[in-house]
């Protein structure tokens, strides 16, 4: 039996909620890692003995295949529904992984969905080359609730993460696994609430696991970097057939330093509104780094409508068939970088971690 270690940093989320005295859903302290420890499917009791397993009370054991996996909670301080994490926890958890990267052979969050697709892509941008797996989950249902998803996310997100050779970040959620930086949130109900809608699943999780291979990242280099700087002046800007002068004005004012601008379709805008079109060369001319992102969950820009052409003319950079989710986290890193905006403009357009397809064309 070959031995194996995971940390699962557990951030919030639903997975661990339940209803407070005020008969809403809330994160709920210090209650999860013995829900894991009295469950058979989470942690083999009977395995400690039989293998004479050193544990540490906050460590669980996992038997699969011919791996003894050994893994330990990590709770965070307060718990957090994911509505709230933001630049500080994406620093944190990189952070995390940085400090504990050479003790263990993978890592687990767990996360709240709604908004694990921004922490994926975060962390796929903050942990570049990393070797090892680092996999996101979270549940549509409490583990305290009697029917629920959360104990094969957490199985399956820990089984991953222990004994397969994935160095990239990812999601696994209703047993799918997904590319981090190419994972959106797509249904705030069903147990498949994740879609990678730009880019094949990296795994074929049935009663086997078998990896797509040919899909899984290999970093370009071996050594991991950890880059715990982001830059916080990012803003969405979605355009909409009744947008106003002021309200595009607002979002790009001055102190802006970079901006997702969610066109219609294959990148398009009203490019017949003059006075929309002349903000945004205003803010090119200003140097806020804009990249234009498709509304459309699948698919990307391209130049081929004149109502699009226009903004690579005026200086917007096609962010392809990248996210949202992506592009903003993806800004936020490169504007962090020391670099001239001719640098940066130059970075938005080149795959780092696998968020885009470096082509016109965004058919996969
Ligand atoms: N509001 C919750 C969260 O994102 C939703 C969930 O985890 N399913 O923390």
């Amino acid at each position: 039996m070959k031995m194996r270690k995971v940390v699962v940093f557990y951030t919030g989320g639903t997975i661990g909620m339940e209803k407070n005295s005020a008969g809403v859903i809330a994160p709920s302290p210090n209650k999860l890692l013995e829900k894991l420890r009295t469950n058979t499917q989470t942690h083999h009791k009977d395995a400690v003995n039989e293998y004479k397993i050193p544990t540490a009370s906050d460590q669980l054991v996992l038997l699969f295949e011919n791996s003894i996996i050994l893994y330990k909670i990590m709770e965070y301080t307060p718990l957090l529904d994911s509505s709230n994490v933001a630049q500080k926890e994406w620093i944190q958890m990189a952070e995390d992984i940085g400090k504990s990267y050479e003790d263990f052979d993978g890592f687990v969050i767990l996360h709240g969905t709604d908004t694990l697709a921004y922490t994926a892509s975060a962390l796929s941008f903050m942990l570049q080359n990393i070797q090892k797996p680092v996999v996101i989950t979270g549940s549509q249902i409490s583990i305290f609730e009697t029917r629920n998803d959360a104990y094969n996310n957490i199985v399956t997100s820990i089984i991953l993460a222990a004994c397969y050779p994935i160095k990239e970040v990812c999601v696994c959620f209703n047993n799918e696994l997904l590319r981090g930086s190419r994972t959106a949130k797509v249904s705030s109900t069903r147990f498949n609430a994740f879609a990678s809608p730009n880019y094949p699943h990296l795994a074929h999780i049935g009663s086997k696991i078998t990896l797509n291979e040919c899909y899984i990242r290999t970093p370009k280099q071996n050594c991991f970097v950890l880059n715990a700087n982001l830059c916080r002046g990012v803003e969405v800007v979605t355009i909409a057939p009744m947008i106003t002068a002021e309200g595009l004005r607002g979002l790009l004012r001055n102190d802006v330093k970079g901006a997702v601008l969610r066109t219609y379709g294959s990148g398009n805008i009203c490019s017949d509104r003059r006075e929309i079109v002349d903000i945004l060369i205003e803010a090119v001319k200003r140097e806020t780094l804009i990249v234009n992102i498709t509304q459309c969950i699948n698919g990307g820009v391209t130049s081929d409508y004149e109502t699009g052409a226009i903004l690579k003319d005026i200086g917007i950079i096609p962010g392809y068939d990248m996210t949202v989710e992506a592009a903003y986290t993806k800004l936020s890193y490169v504007l962090a970088l020391p670099l001239s905006y001719t640098e940066r403009v130059k970075l938005m357009k080149i795959n780092i971690c696998g968020e885009l397809t470096n082509e016109h064309s965004t058919t996969n």
